[in-house]
Parts: C-alpha cells; structure tokens; sequence
C-alpha cells in the first residue's frame, strides 16, 4: 500500500489471515460467485427496476469496461455520490472490478463538501444522478469539477452518455489486490471537513460477512435501505452488501418516511431494515395509524445514534418485529445486539462487537491523548479505544492528524465515551469529540465554525450541541459579532447554506452573544455554553 495509507502491522495482517479474517477475496470476485450461485433470483428492486443476480453482475461487467475506455485506471479514485438508484450497486461493483476505489459522498453533501472530499482524494471523475429531491446534482458535480484540476468527467446516470457507458461489451480484467484499498468512505468529522477512511477488500469483506451472520440473513431474507445507501451503516450493517452475500433480495427505498417504506415493506415482503432513532420513532407512530401489513418485518435494527431505554421498548410491540440495536462507525468497529441476546441487553445495551479480535479499550475520558494501557474499570464510563480486524489504522493522506486520531499502538480514538458491562457489551453515554450528532448525521462543529468564521460580520463562533427530544441533538450556533456588526440568525443560516454544505450542517439556532465563556488557559469553554444554553432552554 502506498504511503497515503497506513497499514496493519505484518505479523497483525498474519494472524488475521491465519483466523481466517482475511480471506483474500474481492468484492468483484465476490459478485461472480453471488451470479454464480443465484443467477435467477432478484438481487435488486428500485423503483420499476428489477434486477437479477445475473443481470446486476452483467451490468457491474459492462460498467467496467465503459469506464475502463473512458480512462479510468485501477487505482483511480472516483467521486459516486448517488441516492438509492439501483444502479449505484453495478457501478460500485463496476468500480471495485477495475480497482478503481469509490469515494462515497453522501446525497446530502453540496458543492463544500464535494469539492473537498475530490480534492483530497484527487479524484478524476464524478458519478451521480440529474434532478434529485429538488436539488441538480449533475449541476453541482460540473461545478465541482470545475474547480478540482484532477476532475475530468462527469458521468450523470440516466443520460444517454452513461447508456453508452453502459453498454460497453464486458471484457477480461485482472482481479485487483484483495489487500489493497477498495474504497474510501467518509469519517462524520470532529476537525473541518470529512477525513477518508481506507477500506480493503479483506477488511471490509470480513465485517460484512459477519454482519451477515450475526443479523441472520439468508436467500429468503429481503434487506430494505432506507438510509442512503452510500452511508456505512445501510452499506454493511448488515445493509445492502450483507444481503446480496447472502443472496438476499435488496430493496432500495427513495426516502426513508413511512408513507414511502411502510408500502415497500408491504408489497416486497421486507424482514430487515436498519434505521437511525428518530426515524424509529416516526415509524413507531405511524404504525399505529398505518393500514399497511408490515407482518413480513422480522428484525429493525437501529443505530447511528443513541437509541434511548424508551424509544427501544416501544419498536416490538409498535411494530411487531425484533430490534436489534447497533453501534458502529465508518472507521470499522461496529457492535451488534445478538437476536438471542436477553431483553436486558437489547433494550439497554447498544451490543457487542463483530469478532473475537476487535480489541477494547476504555480508558481514561479527561486525558485526550490517553494510552491504550490507561484502563478505567468494567463499569466506569471512559473514552473508547479500538483496533481489530476491521478498524483503519489512519485516514488516508492525513499524517499529522492521524497521530491525535491513533495511539502509537494503533487504537482508533472514537471519540465516544461509553460504559463496558462485565458481558463485555458496550453502553454508548456519550461523546468526548467535537460532534454533533444530529439523528444520526454526523455535524462537526469545527466545520460549521469556520463558513461561520467566513462571514465579515462575525468575529467568532462556537457550535455546541442542544439535547433534542426528536433528533437526540440539534446544532446552536454561538456567535460573537465584529465590531458594531449585528448579524440575525436568519441572515447567518442563509450564508451557510448559500455557502454549498449540506442542510443538516446550517445551524438550528443561532445565539448572538457579546463573548464566549472561557477556560483557565483561555478557551472557549464548550462546556459553558452547553450550560448557558440549557439554562437559556429552561427559562423558555
Ligand atoms: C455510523 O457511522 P458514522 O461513521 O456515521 O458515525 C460513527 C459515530 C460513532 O462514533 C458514534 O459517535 C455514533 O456515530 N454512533 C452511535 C451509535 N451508532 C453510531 N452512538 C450511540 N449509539 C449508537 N448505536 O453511524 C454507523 C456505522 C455502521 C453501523 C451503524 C452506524
């Protein structure tokens, strides 16, 4: 692997193979042998498109040839930043047959993120949709490309230049290093924008494999994505990977509401989905009302955020189906209730990692640089360390940031504060990182700070979180003006969306105060503008 991306140790890479972890197969081998293996079941359904396995690793086939004409070469990278449109599967299989590595942007991310998220992965082409949900998107990729100098084509699904794409006549191509990079994902961010995660095949494959297991799919299990299939979570966990391993049948939902999936589940036989709590929670409340049959749903799995004690006991009886509860993160590591676990664990744990090599480590929560050996007792609340089978050893081409991310001995910082019970499962109680988790979209308040920052009226701005009984937290913008310069809320959420980020990053309320508490040595204390605000909210 190239010096951009920090590998596992060899005698760790050993053992992982040894453990039978690391098996050596690619995601495009993996589609043959899925085509293989069940040629004439239906691997995907997206609005009136029905694919089979057969069909789907053709399509996959082709893509790669047309791509490969256009240039592309293994070891590209390309920006995909497609909603739940069937043809995000053959493209990305398409992509991993040619090894060339995906760049998953997500269908929220606008001109700032996507111009950042190319530019750091220097990019050479755009993958993407025309008008979706209001918003251009091929208007935007062409923007984008035009002010990232390694961008040089934009291909939009739908257009008659991506049917010629297409249709390509499939052709050999030389397997790529299972070891080797598949893709890049993107980490929700603690510091400016988003950081690119490097997955392998091996280590990817493996998380998916397990997750497959551990969330009981079979050829007669029908996975629904309702998140955007692009994210971690509705990729592998089990997601849409998991299900086509299994021979599963995937269900791509448009948008995640009731009114759109609850008739999806109906007409398709779902058994599994996997949602974000507030979206649990809006389904929980149109089941009452509902006069679809959702009987065919056997397992919601929820994550992405904190699913509180309440939210949990209302899923079963509201929607007649298991919750499974699962804690994971872009960066690897992800913990699964088990469906035979006890009601204990499922309602008030958020489950027990993937593999017996996932190392834990919770360990001291006041020091940010604390050691992997720093250990907090099982019970106690601390910041949780991680490194395992599946688990990134650093973002890609980020080395200095990489060192205050991972310990010298190559534990992930999760940043999140969680408490380890004596069974070894894990109760997320917390976050030390500067994130905002906004029912499960990940807002850095870093990021948000600095289009803040850029507006000439404003002299500082500090983004905290404000606990939120729907979303779990929304976003409030501190914010202390220039000199004689009064900005309103309105005018300083416009400018943030003007500025081309995603919506869920604009601030939900905006403060204006004349300054910031600070710490002893004269930082803006967090801290103390979370308690301000929470004294604020309490007054009315
Ligand atoms: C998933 O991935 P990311 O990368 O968007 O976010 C990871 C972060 C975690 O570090 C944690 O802060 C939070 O999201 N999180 C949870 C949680 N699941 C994720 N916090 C509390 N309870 C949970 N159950 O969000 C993700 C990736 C794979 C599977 C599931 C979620």
């Amino acid at each position: 692997m190239s010096a951009d991306v920090v590998a596992w140790p060899p005698e760790t890479v050993a053992r992982y193979r040894a453990a039978g972890h690391w098996r050596g197969q690619t995601f495009g081998a993996l589609l043959t042998a899925l085509a293989a293996a069940h040629a004439e079941r239906t691997a995907v359904v997206g609005g009136e498109t029905r694919w089979t396995y057969a069909e789907l690793d053709e399509r996959a086939h082709r893509i790669a040839a047309g791509l490969a004409e256009s240039g592309v070469r293994a070891g590209d990278r390309v920006l995909v930043q497609l909603p739940n449109v069937p043809e995000f599967l053959p493209v990305v299989f398409g992509l991993w047959r040619l090894g060339v590595w995906p760049v998953f942007a997500l269908p929220a991310h606008r001109d700032s993120e996507l111009r950042h998220i190319a530019g750091q992965a220097e990019a050479v082409a755009v993958i993407t949709v025309g008008e979706h949900e209001r918003h251009d998107h091929a208007a935007t990729a062409r923007a984008v490309a035009g002010a990232v100098p390694s961008l040089r084509a934009v291909h939009v699904v739908g257009s008659a230049e991506f049917g010629d794409l297409s249709a390509a006549r499939p052709r050999e191509l030389p397997d790529p290093d299972p070891a080797g990079v598949a893709f890049l994902q993107l980490s929700g961010g603690t510091t400016g924008l988003p950081k690119l995660i490097p997955r392998t095949h091996d280590d990817y494959l493996y998380s998916v494999r397990e997750s497959m297991r551990i969330c009981a799919l079979t050829p007669d299990s029908v996975y629904l994505a309702a998140l955007p299939a692009a994210h971690n979570y509705p990729l592998s966990s089990p997601g849409v990977l998991g299900a086509l391993h299994a021979g599963a049948k995937v269900v791509l939902a448009p948008r995640p509401d009731a009114d759109t999936v609850f008739p999806l589940i109906e007409a398709e036989r779902v058994t599994i989905t996997g949602v974000v709590p507030p979206l649990a929670a809006a389904w929980v409340q149109a089941a009452g009302r509902t006069g679809h049959d959702l009987s065919s749903l056997d397992v919601l799995l929820v994550g992405g955020a904190k699913c509180g004690r309440e939210l949990a006991e209302r899923i079963g009886p509201a929607l007649g189906c298991r919750l499974q509860q699962v804690f994971g993160m872009a960066e690897g590591l992800v913990c699964y209730t088990r469906l035979d676990d006890p009601d204990e664990i499922v309602l008030g744990t958020q489950g027990r990692p993937i593999s017996p090599d996932d190392e834990i480590r919770v360990v001291d929560p006041d020091d940010p640089l604390a050691a992997s050996t720093d250990v907090v007792p099982d019970g106690a609340v601390g910041a949780l360390l991680t490194r395992g089978p599946y688990t990134i050893r650093g973002y890609y081409r980020a080395g200095g940031h990489n060192e205050v991310a991972f310990t010298p001995d190559g534990f992930y910082r999760t940043g999140d504060l969680v408490r380890r019970t004596a069974t070894g499962h894990l109760e997320v109680v917390g976050r030390v990182k500067e994130q905002i988790n906004r029912g499960g979209e990940k807002v850095a308040a870093e990021e948000v700070e600095n289009h803040l920052m850029a507006h000439p009226d404003v002299l500082d701005a500090a983004v905290v979180a404000v606990p939120d009984a729907y979303l779990g937290e929304r976003t409030c913008a501190y914010v202390v003006p220039a000199d004689g310069a009064a900005p309103t809320g309105v005018q300083l959420r416009r400018f943030v969306r003007e500025r081309g980020v995603a919506a869920f990053k604009v601030p939900d309320l905006v403060r204006v105060v004349d300054a910031f508490p600070v710490t002893g040595v004269g930082k803006t204390s967090k801290r103390d503008l979370r308690a301000a605000l929470a004294a604020h909210e309490k007054e009315g």
